[in-house]
């Protein structure tokens, strides 16, 4: 028996030309329909931050795959139907990126390569006294997919790791805490502090004043997670103290961040415009492809999202 085509309703918020080609390339048998083109019933839906108006226009039979590592905004959507599995992209080349990111931001701290140049600007011939690497701590928030390559590259380095997760464990010799326990402990020994926890109703807002002023005097926040994870005040109050060192941000509470936003011109505030880790196009395709092809054959996809737990 031939089977018939698969339809497959594709809405990108952003370059949505590139995934409508690498789609068609990598499902030529497929019929793909761009939003707001979509038939009333479709097989897959494909998407990234979709209007509402979607899944109210076009019954999902199978699955919808989310083109991106984060969920938040999919789930946050009132017309997503609850009885379609939704995946997500696993790394798909983010990992590395955001151990690129965060190896960047580690060793601009720990080379105190602010202070070099702000020495260069006064043509100063100041040498520092090296830090101690084996009390410049990193603590990560959230060790899934992406930290997990995170730990890794911190580890070749030599840098002393703890993590935090909802479970407890260990990635290589990294152990990984758990618990308001855990957390606290994360805190307290981290020079610098990633986040690259999903944003829920449980990290929203998580990192507040009371949370952030439990890391050392002097130490480094850097969020490559979501903006809602901090409140964007306590940080800057924190900052303002000097109890906080530095913060690199590349997500906001609000995206674009605002033209009149402090952390734009904040002296100890870097900002990147989320690009952190970028979506891999072609490397995101074949990622849903291959799973499209999986659950066609019977199989189980993995990165199908607990939508109880909100990630
Ligand atoms: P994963 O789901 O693989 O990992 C999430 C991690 O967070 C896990 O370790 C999980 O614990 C932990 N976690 C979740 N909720 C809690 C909680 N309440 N308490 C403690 N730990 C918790 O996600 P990824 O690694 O793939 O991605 C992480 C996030 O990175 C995404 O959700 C997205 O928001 C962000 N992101 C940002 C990008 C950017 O460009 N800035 C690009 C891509 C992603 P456990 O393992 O025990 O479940
Ligand atoms: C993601 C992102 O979640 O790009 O994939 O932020």
């Amino acid at each position: 028996m031939t089977r018939s085509p698969v339809d497959v309703v594709l809405a990108a918020a952003s370059q949505a030309d590139r995934w409508e080609a690498a789609f068609r390339r990598a499902l030529p048998d497929a019929r793909i329909h761009c939003w707001p083109d979509v038939p009333s019933a479709a097989d897959y839906a494909f998407v990234w931050k979709p209007p509402e108006a979607l899944f109210a226009r076009c019954a999902i039979r199978r699955a919808i795959f989310n083109l991106g590592a984060g969920v938040d905004a999919l789930l946050s959507l009132g017309t997503l139907p609850r009885d379609v599995p939704v995946i997500r992209l696993e790394d798909a080349g983010m990992a590395m990126q955001m151990a690129e990111y965060v190896t960047l931001a580690v060793l601009r701290a720990f080379r105190e390569q602010d202070a070099y140049a702000q020495s260069q600007r006064e043509a100063r011939w100041v040498p520092r006294r090296r830090l101690d690497k084996s009390a410049f701590r990193i603590g990560l928030l959230g060790v899934g997919v992406l930290g997990r390559v995170v730990v890794k590259a911190l580890r070749a380095l030599d840098f002393p790791v703890v993590g935090w997760s909802r479970s407890l464990g260990s990635v290589d010799d990294v152990l990984v805490l758990a618990g308001d326990d855990g957390l606290r402990e994360v805190l307290r020994q981290s020079q610098m502090l990633v986040l690259l926890l999903p944003c829920t109703t449980q990290t929203r807002r998580m990192l507040d004043r009371r949370l952030l002023s439990q890391l050392p005097r002097g130490a480094h926040v850097v969020n490559i997670a979501r903006g809602p994870l901090v409140v964007e005040d306590d940080l800057l109050a924190l900052l303002d103290e000097g109890h906080l060192a530095s913060a690199t941000l590349d997500v906001f509470e609000e995206e674009p961040l605002p033209a009149a936003h402090r952390f734009w011109h904040h002296p100890r505030v870097v900002v990147t415009p989320h690009v952190s880790a970028a979506t891999l196009v072609d490397v995101s395709v074949a990622q849903v492809a291959a799973k499209v092809a999986a659950i066609e054959r019977g199989e189980a996809a993995s990165g199908v999202v607990d939508v109880s737990r909100g990630y």
